[in-house]
């Protein structure tokens, strides 16, 4: 296989380990802090989680020289989107396990939680993880949005375990793939099948964060890698003066990523659906909001610009909420019916005629593509699949209608000419940066740390991320303590909260401090690719919104 230079030179780096884990791996200890409880719904996550829940906060783990620790086999699965950085979780595990104990095995399940029910494994050796060392990708064993969730899946996962003799399972995913960990270790221990179940927080999305998960991993590099895409838009858009660019990014939900990107690349307009859900914002309000930037700029003779959009965004506006819920419900209950409509004008008629009367206006106004968009196949869990629908080009679609009325009333005297684009898969592999590359490496190595001690039901934490790496902390995070109840498929369901831009924190305030001054003038900045070599303040930056979170 023909190696790029640049992936050449990443497998000799050598991720950064905080002071605290570098020590002789024989002995460890993990200074429990007395018993947690979760956010919200206590007494019923307690019930639900007899066995786990109310485990202590482990703050730090320390490590002293002993006698050998005994070989163990370790399971690890990733599971969900690609974030970058995976691969070094695996070789961080990989390198705790074999200095506590060389004759220590890493079985690495294959194509996601699929792979354990189907008992499809590979053996994780030095020769193969020494070629994923570093990279972007998950590619070393794939993976896959299965849910393990089922009392049958469990006790094939049970199975499986048994078969190559795996006390630990290292689950490498985010909210959803950590909530099922955190009721398979209920199980297991409910069990006594004497497996635990350590999670490691991954997701590009940056939603799965607490006050003790500061950051998801892939969330650095993924926002760089936009930023550095959307200044060279910029860059473009100053020097030839002609085209507004819609730019929507992934991020299923929250608007961390779009968040990040705005305060790298200061753009013109940047939506967070947080403050647009607060704010009862309608569809027409937004298209009005963009429409006075547009105009305004276009008379200090700047027809051009750059908005960024939120992939999650339709699902924050109240109307399309309310119309998104509507359709999901009526596709879940009527799924056979709907199937046999084969042609779109009877399905959408059908919808029509189910829809409420407020629903079935909103959705005749839309334009016949978004239609269609939100007819599409539902994820897993019965949702509309956000990142399929062309929001930007809905609203190119609304502020161009707005403008062309705008002209003929000669309230508008410019030039509005749209260029839409789609960021997501292009930042979810990148190689990872420093940080990600050091921060997966760490919490790899300390799931090593967690499993190894016996504990279940807990997530791999490094704190401190804002700082240099040798001050990062490591512990762990008990799930339930990230939990609260849930409605789920009209069930209420314990699981981890998802993270959503806080909008009394120091990022959004910082963004809203700013935002009008981008929103007029051409404040752009161009943060370039992610250097992996280079001056420290370069190469070891930290994303914009951890350091303002950390201060
Ligand atoms: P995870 O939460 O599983 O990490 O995935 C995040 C994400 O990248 C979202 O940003 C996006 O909406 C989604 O995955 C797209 O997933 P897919 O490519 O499977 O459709």
């Amino acid at each position: 296989m023909t190696h790029s230079p640049l992936q050449t030179a990443r497998y000799k780096y050598e991720p950064k380990l905080p002071e605290v884990l570098k020590g002789n791996i024989q002995k460890i200890g993990i200074n429990p802090q007395g018993s947690t409880h979760s956010e919200s719904d206590q007494k019923e996550l307690e019930k639900l989680f007899p066995r786990t829940y109310g485990a202590p906060f482990i703050e730090t783990v320390s490590l002293q020289e002993g006698t050998q620790s005994v070989s163990i086999n370790i399971g690890v699965v990733l599971s969900g989107g690609q974030a970058p950085g995976g691969h070094n979780v695996i070789s961080g595990l990989f390198d705790a396990m074999k200095k506590a104990n060389p004759e220590s095995r890493l079985i690495g399940f294959m194509g996601g939680p699929s792979g354990i029910l189907e008992n499809k494994i590979v053996d994780l050796d030095s020769e193969i993880i020494d070629q994923f060392r570093n990279t972007g990708g998950f590619d070393i064993i794939g993976s896959g949005r299965t849910k393990l969730e089922s009392i049958e899946q469990f006790d094939i996962c049970e199975d499986v375990c048994k078969l190559h003799d795996i006390s630990s399972l290292i689950i490498v995913g985010g909210d959803d793939s950590n909530t099922n960990g955190a009721v398979l270790a209920e199980y297991f221990k409910q069990k006594n099948s004497g497996i635990s179940v350590i999670g490691v927080p991954k997701t590009i999305d940056g939603d799965l964060k607490s006050k003790y998960i500061e950051v998801s991993f892939g969330f650095d590099t993924a926002t760089k890698t936009y930023s550095e895409l959307i200044g060279n838009i910029e860059k473009d858009a100053n020097s030839a003066k002609k085209y507004w660019h819609f730019i929507k990014l992934m991020g299923r939900s929250a608007s961390h990523i779009c968040l990040e990107c705005a305060l790298q690349t200061h753009p013109n307009i940047a939506l967070i659906s947080e403050e647009i859900e607060h704010t009862h914002k309608s569809l027409t309000d937004i298209v009005m909001d963009m429409v006075s930037i547009i105009v305004k700029r276009s008379e200090l003779g700047s027809n051009y610009g750059i908005v960024l959009i939120p992939e999650g965004l339709i699902e924050f506006i109240p109307e399309m909420k309310e119309l998104i819920t509507e359709l999901n419900t009526l596709l879940a209950e009527h799924e056979e019916h709907f199937g046999s409509l084969h042609s779109f004008e009877d399905q959408s008629r059908w919808i029509n005629r189910e829809l409420s009367r407020d629903s079935s206006y909103i959705f005749s106004s839309l334009p016949n593509n978004i239609q269609r968009q939100l007819l599409m196949d539902r994820d897993p869990h019965g949702n509309v699949q956000v990142s399929r629908i062309e929001t930007e080009k809905l609203l190119i679609q609304m502020v161009s209608s707005r403008l062309d009325e705008m002209k003929s009333e000669g309230k508008f005297k410019g030039t509005f000419s749209p260029q839409d684009h789609f960021f997501g898969y292009e930042g979810r592999c990148a190689f990872p940066s420093n940080f990600d590359a050091d921060y997966c490496y760490s919490l790899g190595y300390n799931s090593y740390i967690l499993a190894a001690s016996g504990i279940t039901g807990y997530i791999s934490s490094i704190r401190n991320t804002a700082k240099p790496v040798k001050e990062w902390t490591a512990g762990g995070v008990p799930v339930t303590m990230m939990m609260n109840l849930e409605q789920r498929h009209g069930k209420m369901k314990p699981v981890i909260k998802k993270a959503m831009v806080d909008l009394e924190g120091n990022p959004f305030n910082e963004f809203l401090s700013k935002r009008n001054i981008w929103a007029i003038k051409s404040s752009y900045v161009f943060p370039g690719a992610i250097q992996y070599f280079g001056p420290s303040e370069v190469c070891n930056a930290t994303s914009i919104t951890l350091q303002l979170e950390g201060e």
